[in-house]
């Protein structure tokens, strides 16, 4: 690719100073997140080493002393004399502003964007920093330091030597190592796992090469990553656990616009999609054009499948973009000049000719993928399954239709199938509560205890159906679920219209054992998959009810947790009795309404799903197919007797007393 860099073709900005000066500007933060920025920075160049065929291994390592050093095995940075400036290129890239490959587009760098600004910062924020460079049978070395003057003035990253040739060598390569300033960072601890977690996606992102990370501090680790099988690897590496419809995930790469475009994807049973999306090997979190143009690539590039192979039963419909994404895992990386960010947290790729290329890419190669005679299964497989999700859309929104209409005809209150709800008689759908309760002899307590102007309550038979393992149609003819998708009013899928919602809370009522959590993670999973709104929007609840109820006298104290209890019975000292509740059941209509339906005294905890990535996980591992899996989950989470224990499984937040 990059040819001839010597001194000649680098681009002389400004000084130091203005990074000493407003180092967030160059690095975002001086927080934990700026530091590791410095070590991402110089990562980054060895990287481009790789990615430019100069270097297939990297070796960063974290020094006893916190200072970190990054080796690559590639052609060692210039030496040679800059032309103007009559100094080493080296020394011009560690001093001078903005110097570096990746102003001159002749020698144009992937890495960039928000990182991507230069070698010079790191120096400018480091206490010392230190160069090798292995070339032409010579290790050459120049060191940098922060200096002070008398006045205490600092000046950074000051040579402190010529580049000096200190020996013979055998080796190739570029050693950096640095110390971050601590004049500058809030720390300078690095962060061994938050580093691990990003060399291995560059070791997922660039196929074959080798990333060593070791740490030479008192806790001493080490590992090594290389993946042959790059982005196809890693999407085998997601779908580990997950039952996959073809066993090779499928690879496309390609190049257009001088955009180079790689994707791997393979589709597993469940219904929800996850998509990595990469840029220059920074990971974009939020998304952007590249994520959207591999999106329609695969859309387009099944539907025209489907299309020409007479697979639609009705020509005029086409597959929706959610038809072929439910199940699908997918890793798209692409590496592109000038990269640009938005975004709220600036991981958003915003480079509207990504969208075209990406698109494009795919498109072309995966339908020479789909149409080859070997790919038959795999694609017959994928198209039967998006064209099923179709009618699955389809029935849910038929059904959906049919349900809305059927409840305006004979209003919710008369209608069959809403038979077990006990609907609040206010109208006020500001304030109206649904509790669903496990158990019928609990759901009856619950009515007796409830103050019916604005509470309703369902009672739920056993153990809801697991949402996890079936499909809508399924889901539809469940009474239960029917009933709870009746009293909400809000339709479902394409459908769904939050405006319509009629309760304000929807309130999980079930015992606080195994059975009891498991229910929980069912309704749970229920409302994120089909009303994920609603847990968006905050209106899906646990509701806790007490453990136990401690007596002496006339004093008694409702313990929601061992804690509690502990307190309770050392404030009374002697002669006290404890009820232990086995399951709301075990209480009357009264104690139930004091303790878990009175809005004054009951203790709630809020479902949200801050990282949907993540909950995800979470809830796969409860409702998914490996059952032990499940199981060691539920027992180490499932202890009711710690409060916020559910709260970390569905990374809920408590709202205390409500
Ligand atoms: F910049 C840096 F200090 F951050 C840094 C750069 C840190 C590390 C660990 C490695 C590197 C780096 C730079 N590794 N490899 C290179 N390669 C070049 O700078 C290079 C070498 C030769 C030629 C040439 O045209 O002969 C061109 C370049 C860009």
């Amino acid at each position: 690719m990059s040819s001839n860099y010597t001194a000649d073709n680098i681009v002389v900005l400004e000084g130091l100073e203005a990074v000493r000066k407003r180092p967030a500007m160059y690095i975002g933060s001086t927080s934990v997140r700026g530091l590791h920025h410095l070590l991402t920075e110089i990562v980054d160049n060895a990287v481009d080493e790789a990615i430019n065929g100069y270097a297939d291994a990297i070796e960063i390592t974290i020094n006893s002393d916190n200072s970190v050093s990054v080796y690559d095995n590639g052609r060692g940075m210039p030496v040679d004399l800059h032309p103007k400036l009559k100094i080493p290129a080296v020394q011009v890239i560690f001093t001078v502003l903005h110097a570096g490959g990746k102003f001159d587009y002749t020698n144009y760098s992937f890495s960039g964007g928000l990182h991507g600004v230069g070698a010079s910062v790191v120096n400018a924020l480091s206490r010392w920093l230190e160069v090798r460079v292995y070339r032409d049978g010579k290790e050459y070395c120049q060191r940098f330091e922060s200096v002070s003057d008398k006045k205490g003035n600092i000046t950074s990253g000051k040579p402190v030597t010529g580049v000096e040739v200190i020996g013979n060598t055998r080796k190739k390569g570029t050693m950096v190592t640095f110390l971050p300033d601590d004049r500058v960072f809030d720390t300078v601890n690095f962060d061994y796992d938050l580093i691990s977690k990003r060399i291995r996606d560059i070791a997922y992102l660039n196929s074959g090469l080798k990333i060593k990370l070791k740490d030479d501090r008192a806790d001493k680790k080490e590992e090594e990553f290389c993946f042959e099988g790059g982005l196809s690897d890693y999407v085998k590496y997601i779908n580990a656990d997950k039952n996959v419809l073809f066993k090779e995930p499928i690879y496309i790469s390609g190049e257009k616009n001088n955009i180079k475009v790689e994707a791997a994807f393979q589709y597993n049973d469940s219904n929800s999609d996850i998509v990595y999306s990469y840029a220059n090997n920074i990971n974009t979190a939020e998304g952007g054009t590249h994520e959207t143009g591999f999106r329609s690539g695969i859309t387009r590039t099944i539907n025209d499948f489907a299309y020409r192979f007479n697979l639609l039963k009705d020509k005029k419909e086409s597959l929706t973009g959610a038809d072929v994404r439910e199940g699908l895992t997918a890793v798209v990386s692409i590496k592109m000049r000038d990269i640009q960010f938005e975004g709220q947290t600036k991981e958003k790729l915003n480079n509207t000719e990504a969208r075209a290329a990406v698109e494009s890419v795919i498109v072309e190669n995966f339908t020479k993928f789909m149409e080859a005679p070997q790919n038959d299964d795999v694609s017959k497989k994928i198209t039967e399954k998006c064209i099923k999700t179709a009618q699955i859309r389809k029935a849910i929104s038929n059904a959906a239709t049919k349900l809305r209409e059927g409840a305006k005809q004979k209003g919710v209150e008369n209608s069959v199938l809403v038979g077990k709800l006990a609907n609040c008689s206010g109208n006020n759908k500001a304030i109206n509560e649904l509790f669903i309760v496990e158990g019928n002899s609990a759901g009856g307590t619950a009515k007796l205890g409830r103050n019916r102007e604005f509470q309703a309550i369902l009672p739920l038979r056993g153990k809801p159906l697991n949402v996890e393992k079936t499909n809508f149609e399924q889901v539809m003819k469940n009474e239960e679920y029917k009933t709870i998708l009746y009293a909400l009013g809000t339709g479902v899928g394409d459908k769904f219209d939050i405006s319509k919602l009629n309760y304000d809370k929807i309130i999980i009522l079930s015992d606080a054992d195994q059975d009891g959590a498991h229910i929980r993670a069912i309704l749970v999973t229920f409302f994120y998959r089909y009303f994920p709104d609603l847990i968006k929007e905050g209106h899906i609840y646990i509701g806790l009810s007490p453990l136990y109820k401690v007596t002496k006298g006339d004093k008694m104290y409702y313990a929601y947790t061992d804690e509690e209890l502990k307190m309770a019975t050392e404030e009374f000292g002697k002669n006290y009795t404890i009820q232990r509740y086995k399951g709301l059941g075990e209480m009357n209509p009264d104690q139930l309404r004091e303790t878990t339906l009175d809005p004054a005294k009951r203790r709630m905890i809020r479902v949200q799903i801050g990282d949907v990535q993540e909950a995800e996980g979470k809830i796969e591992v409860l409702m998914g197919d490996k059952a032990d899996a499940r199981h060691d989950y539920i027992t180490k989470y499932a202890n009711f007797n710690k409060r916020d224990a559910y709260e970390d499984m569905v990374d809920a937040k408590s709202t205390g007393n409500k």
